[in-house]
């Protein structure tokens, strides 16, 4: 930013000797470890969100290809987790597809563990295809099918293995560069491959969201208890929303995953939703301040961001950076996921949407 004094719009000549003295006081300053916030303030503080990220999408069709190679040149032992980065194009080696947030693609072998560990970071995971393969979280063992939506809140002990016979593939997401950007992102190893699991396979959904709680649950939670939100439970209740005609013009028929504890996000820094567009639907468009990713569970569609369509069908994964215009169409029946930062946004008075 050039600041135009007084002096100088009178006498343009002097315009130079300005620039010189301001010159020569940054270098004085910067070696005080100060600078000049004139000079940056428009970039600081603007009047509407500015992002690096770019929409984007990574068609499963070539995912599964490289996936299955990366299968080929690494097992999940040395890798401790056999991840691809999905890597938005607008920060190239950031590991990040959303300035807050991590997504990656996951591969699993038959006969693959992957041992268990706990971090700062909280992870969901949004099956994509194959079946036969666990995770286990804080004691509950879950089969992943597609569809479903895996929760690891943050230190959680999770490994995970395919005693089954297919490869199976899900999307991670998590908050790492949120917590990277507070710098107070821990981890450790344990020393048994498997935690030990008392805990039956839906036990958690089960427990805690069939509307009753375990008498003496906490008043308070700021995650939700839930392991896994089976796609096979939740798909009917889509169904019943576009039945009665609830469909809402921007996102179609949608259902938020709640914490059951108190009807909040599914974990502060992360809120997930899923969501029917019916056959023909054409979305109203809609803006908000958390860049979104989506994940397509059935049916195929297109979404216009800031004017440029991006196709996508099942288990396609795209992103809508922070504040983009977008619209959904589907010319048939269609099942989006999607997830972004907007608990995180909430609870710091941030979060806002337009149209
Ligand atoms: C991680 O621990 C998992 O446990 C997946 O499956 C993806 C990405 C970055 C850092 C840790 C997992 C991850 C991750």
């Amino acid at each position: 930013m050039a600041v135009v004094t007084a002096s100088e719009q009178a006498n343009p000549g002097a315009k130079h000797n300005v620039q010189a003295a301001r010159q020569a006081y940054y270098d004085k300053i910067s070696k005080f470890h100060m600078a000049p916030l004139w000079e940056v303030l428009k970039d600081l503080v603007t009047p509407e969100p500015k992002t690096q990220i770019q929409p984007a999408a990574w068609k499963f069709s070539d995912v599964k290809k490289l996936m299955l190679e990366a299968g080929d040149v690494i097992g999940t032992e040395e890798a401790e987790r056999r991840v691809l980065v999905l890597e938005n194009p607008g920060m190239p080696g950031k590991s990040r597809v959303t300035n807050s947030l991590f997504a990656g693609i996951q591969l699993i072998l038959p006969g693959e563990i992957a041992d268990v560990h706990r971090h700062s970071a909280s992870a969901i995971r949004f099956v994509l295809e194959g079946e036969g393969a666990y995770t286990a979280v804080e004691g509950e063992k879950t089969m992943m099918k597609h569809g479903d939506f895996i929760i690891t809140a943050n230190w959680a002990p999770h490994d995970h293995g395919n005693p089954g016979k297919q490869p199976v593939m899900w999307l991670d997401v998590l908050d790492l560069p949120t917590i990277i950007h507070f710098e107070a992102s821990f981890a450790e190893h344990f020393d048994e491959k498997m935690q030990k699991t008392n805990h039956a396979d839906g036990d958690s959904f089960e427990r805690y969201a069939s509307g009753v709680l375990p008498d003496g649950a906490p008043a308070t939670l700021n995650r939700s208890p839930v392991i896994n939100y089976p796609y096979a439970k939740m798909r009917p209740i889509l169904e019943r929303l576009k039945t009665t005609g609830d469909i809402d013009k921007r996102h179609g028929a949608r259902v938020r995953y709640a914490n059951p504890i108190n009807g909040g996000p599914v974990l502060p820094t992360m809120g997930a939703y899923l969501s029917l567009l019916p056959k023909g639907f054409a979305g109203a468009p809609y803006r908000s301040t958390d860049g979104t990713i989506f994940a397509c569970a059935e049916g195929s569609g297109t979404t216009v961001i800031d004017g440029k369509p991006i196709e996508w069908s099942v288990n396609d994964v795209f992103v809508v950076p922070p504040w983009q215009r977008y619209q959904h169409k589907a010319a048939e029946e269609a099942v989006l996921f999607s997830i972004s930062d907007r608990p995180a946004q909430e609870a710091l008075g941030l979060w806002r949407e337009g149209a």
